[in-house]
């Protein structure tokens, strides 16, 4: 499964803005506050300059970057919020360009709402297994005791991430996800212009900005909250950028790029794409002797090009 983040915040906050200007899906963007839309789900392209200079020495005839999948929840509340358990990470939005703004506000009122949410969320939960665990069965009689005394410390103002790896597997919290928090204005981002700017093609962007996209430090964030980082598959006919968790190995690579190239694994070949870029190619680079061959459990470093050989 792909990585997938939620956006969270109040209405007009920003939201579908956000995940417009990620996307480029081009969701309808609403002044009011509408309670029955539906979420927005997309995919999030992450830029990579690297990506476009790897694809470049080798000649690609198609670029594919790295996405995440978004969801963009229209409202706060546990219902709309439960759709987000299955998330990686929450990116919570604040207000922060309307004249009256108080992000730092809102962003209290978001950790609140998700608090609320989780407590609805294990007592929903209690109530079933209050019933099934008449049965008498030891797992469940325990889980019961468990949420008894989650709902307990929740009620005496405890958060579940203080309670970090102490929860119920069942439960899925929202609070103890990675919370990355975005001001949407002058002091952050600017939702509504990188939305509008990611409708022009990268070039003509980033001539409009003064530096690099903001969406961009967004990003760096969330690989940071989630540890992760990019690897490269560099071919003529496609060059890719991939997202894994830091201290994976190239076996777990492979079964990111395909299952069948992990179940296949023989050899992987490695090259950092800062040399390929210099030595201009990869028959260079390996008549340099920049090019390695690990195994399975060779440890991926940030930037790494991979060619995995292997044998179906
Ligand atoms: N000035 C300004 N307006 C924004 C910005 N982001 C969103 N808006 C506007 O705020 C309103 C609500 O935005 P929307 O993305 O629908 O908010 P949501 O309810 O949180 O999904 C729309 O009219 C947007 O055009 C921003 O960064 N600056
Ligand atoms: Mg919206």
């Amino acid at each position: 499964m792909g990585l997938e983040i939620g956006i969270v915040g109040l209405p007009n906050s920003g939201k579908t803005t956000l995940f417009n200007a990620l996307t480029q899906a081009g969701a309808e963007i609403t002044a009011y506050a509408t309670v029955s839309e539906k979420s927005n789900v997309g995919m999030a392209p992450i830029a990579d300059e690297r990506l476009d200079r790897v694809a470049r020495v080798v000649g690609a005839r198609k670029i594919t970057p790295a996405a995440v999948r978004v969801v963009d929840v229209p409202g706060t509340g546990p219902a709309l919020l439960g759709n987000l358990r299955q998330v990686d990470a929450i990116l919570a939005v604040a207000n922060g360009f309307a004249p009256d703004a108080e992000p730092a506000r809102d962003l209290e009122t978001i950790e609140l709402e998700l608090l609320v949410a989780d407590r609805d969320h294990v007592e929903r939960r209690l109530e079933r297994v209050t019933k099934t665990a008449k049965s008498g069965d030891p797992a469940l009689r325990r889980e019961l005791e468990e949420l008894h005394r989650l709902l307990a410390h929740l009620d005496a103002g405890g958060t579940l991430r203080e309670l970090g790896g102490e929860l119920p597997g069942e439960l899925e919290p929202l609070t103890t996800k990675p919370l990355i928090a975005v001001e949407n204005g002058p002091g952050g981002i600017d939702a509504k212009l990188e939305a509008e700017l990611a409708e022009l093609d990268p070039e003509e962007a980033a001539a409009f900005r003064e530096g690099p996209s903001a969406l961009g430090a967004v990003v760096t964030r969330l690989f940071d909250a989630l540890g992760l980082i990019s690897f490269f598959t560099a071919g003529e006919k496609e060059t890719r950028s991939w997202t894994l968790r830091d201290g994976r190995s190239a076996l777990e690579a492979a079964g990111t790029i395909h299952s069948d190239i992990a179940r296949g694994f023989i050899r992987c070949e490695v090259i950092r794409w800062d040399d390929l870029v210099e030595a201009g190619g990869h028959a260079e680079a390996a008549r340099r002797g920049l090019q390695r061959l690990e195994g399975k459990t060779y440890v991926v470093q940030d930037g790494d090009v991979l060619n995995v050989r292997f044998n179906l």
